[in-house]
């Protein structure tokens, strides 16, 4: 008999397991434990059971009704939440998708993009995996000259191009000049005869081996490229101006100091006041400003295209003359007021807690 009421139970069970339908449980319940259910007909059963085993059978039976009817229970609570769940409440107010947004540098290649395009530039894209000679031969640098590991290069291991040397991963954008200047001799050449002039903007991925707070592998550049006949600093200047203040607001001033680039003479390197300090060097309470050295920020590097340069080109310097900058993205992003980005890497850390917040 006790075996009989264990076997009942273990098939009761493994019914009402298999459906949460509340009809079949109210089915399973009279199925089981009904006034002529299996477990009151087993029960009759008893008076041939044993007299002194009885008591045990029926402290068996009372425990598998039990466990009989928790089951039922469980079951017929899970059927409700599960109807609950399946049925749609349109009154409910919905819940709202997170939205993500481009990302911090994408932001700033679109802002600095439409600034240049205001005044006239024209973006355009050059490889990033280069040649020698467009990122450094035809930009003045001498074959095996040091110069090159300036630029910390990562070089491909790849045959190389009898013309245009090894090939490379760009580490500036200024590779990016000369293949705008072949393209428009060559394109001059093939009929077009009124004078070349170039407003490029050049915005690329640029690589080079290092990695610090203010330095990544990988980073953007954009690069300025202006040809025509009468191109002067002041061209050059100007351009910067608008630039700064531009990004960084009107009250923001530029300026450009004396610098070495193989491919530019005179060559500058560019700076844009401080809009912590002002442009002061010390904060009111006369302690030194923390973000800048004497009162500017360094922005990145500009000068008059090389005559060299144009030559190689295709271009008389004798009738063309140019200014060249190129400044990097993630370091004007950084250098914004109130961006308070002390480490360059976190722009690549993709710690979404960190890029929510712009
Ligand atoms: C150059 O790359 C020159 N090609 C710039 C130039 C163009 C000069 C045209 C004259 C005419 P430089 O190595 O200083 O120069 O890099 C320019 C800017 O790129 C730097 O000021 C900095 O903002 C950024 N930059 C350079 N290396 C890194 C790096 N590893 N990570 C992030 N930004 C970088």
């Amino acid at each position: 008999m006790k075996e009989s009421l264990l076997r009942l139970k273990n098939s009761a069970i493994s019914l009402i397991l298999d459906t949460n339908n509340q009809d079949e449980l109210e089915e399973l319940r009279i199925q089981f434990l009904g006034r002529n259910g299996e477990l009151t007909q087993l029960l009759k059963g008893l008076p041939k059971v044993a007299k002194e085993d009885r008591p045990e059978v029926g402290r068996v039976a009372n425990e598998v009704k039990q466990i009989i009817e928790n089951a039922l229970m469980q079951q017929g609570s899970a059927a409700k939440e599960q109807k609950i769940k399946t049925t749609l409440d349109v009154t409910e107010p919905g819940i709202r998708p997170s939205l993500g947004h481009t990302h911090l540098v994408t932001q700033a290649i679109t802002e600095i993009t439409e600034i240049f395009e205001r005044i006239g530039f024209s973006r355009v894209r050059y490889p990033e995996v280069e040649w020698d000679w467009y990122a450094f031969t035809a930009l003045n640098f001498p074959d095996n000259h040091p110069a090159r590991d300036d630029w910390e290069t990562f070089f491909i291991d790849h045959k190389p191009d009898p013309k245009k040397g090894t090939m490379l991963l760009t580490p500036h954008t200024s590779s990016g000049q000369i293949r705008e200047m072949v393209s428009a001799v060559k394109s001059q050449t093939e009929g077009q005869k009124a004078p070349i002039e170039i407003k490029m903007l050049n915005i690329a991925k640029t690589y080079r081996r290092q990695s610090d707070v203010s330095h990544t592998p990988m980073f953007h550049q954009f690069e300025t490229l202006v040809i025509g006949q009468n191109i002067s600093i002041a061209h050059l200047k100007g351009v910067l101006d608008y630039f700064v203040k531009s990004y960084f607001g009107s009250k923001r001033t530029s300026r450009i100091r004396p610098y070495h680039f193989q491919f530019t003479e005179p060559s500058f390197e560019t700076d844009v006041s401080c809009g912590v300090c002002d442009g002061k060097g010390n904060l009111p309470n006369g302690e030194a400003c923390k973000m800048c050295k004497e009162g500017w920020l360094e922005l990145g590097g500009a000068g008059m295209v090389h005559p060299n340069v144009l030559k190689a080109c295709g271009l008389d310097p004798k009738k063309y003359s140019g200014f060249a900058s190129g400044w990097g993205v993630e370091r004007v992003l950084t250098m914004r007021e109130g961006m308070q980005i002390d480490d360059i890497r976190l722009l690549y850390a993709n710690d979404l807690d960190f890029l929510k917040q712009f």
